[in-house]
């Protein structure tokens, strides 16, 4: 009888590990993509095209003959790729967006992206050295501000404007 008992016990524990072992795989194989894919359709239904942009700032050129550079945080939160149309500003003629590229013989180039890609669900930064912005020709009013509106043209036909704060460079940049 004790023996019985026993045997139980143990055919008891080792299903129980084979639960563990179960949930272990199953959440293992989960992507995580998929896991916040998940919880994104789950908290917001509608999915709107649109992108975030934080820490925006703008390294203005001490010279109007050199163009300014725009560094940014954006993130697509949406479900889509979201693609940029257009980039312009009130204050600047033109608005690139860049990358610094280091070529084989080892000079940094910059390669101009014309409808750069955000991705959906993931985050770009444009830092020195790396992804920008490149601003032409301020207008005259630009050095009294603190703070610019960069206007994005987006895939999805919305038209988004984030505020950029102006950082006013002593010395000539460059990447
Ligand atoms: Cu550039």
């Amino acid at each position: 009888m004790k023996h019985k008992e026993q045997k139980l016990l143990h055919g008891k524990i080792i299903y129980s590990n084979l639960g563990v072992l179960k949930l272990n795989k199953y959440a293992f194989f989960t992507p995580p993509k998929t896991m916040m894919l998940l919880m994104l359709i789950g908290l917001s239904p509608i999915s709107q095209a649109e992108l975030v942009v934080t820490e925006a700032s703008i390294h203005l050129s001490p010279m109007s003959s050199i163009p300014s550079a725009g560094y940014m945080t954006i993130q697509n939160k949406s479900q889509n790729e979201i693609s940029i149309q257009a980039l312009s500003s009130d204050h600047f003629e033109k608005v690139e967006w860049h990358e610094t590229v280091i070529s084989t013989d080892g000079i940094a180039k910059m390669r101009m992206e014309k409808k750069p890609v955000i991705p959906a669900l993931s985050k770009v930064v444009l830092k020195r050295r790396g992804k920008h912005l490149m601003l032409y020709q301020p207008s005259k009013e630009i050095e009294t501000k603190s703070e610019i509106n960069l206007i994005f043209k987006l895939s999805s036909g919305l038209q988004q404007r984030f505020p950029a704060q102006i950082h006013q460079q002593k010395k000539s940049h460059h990447h």
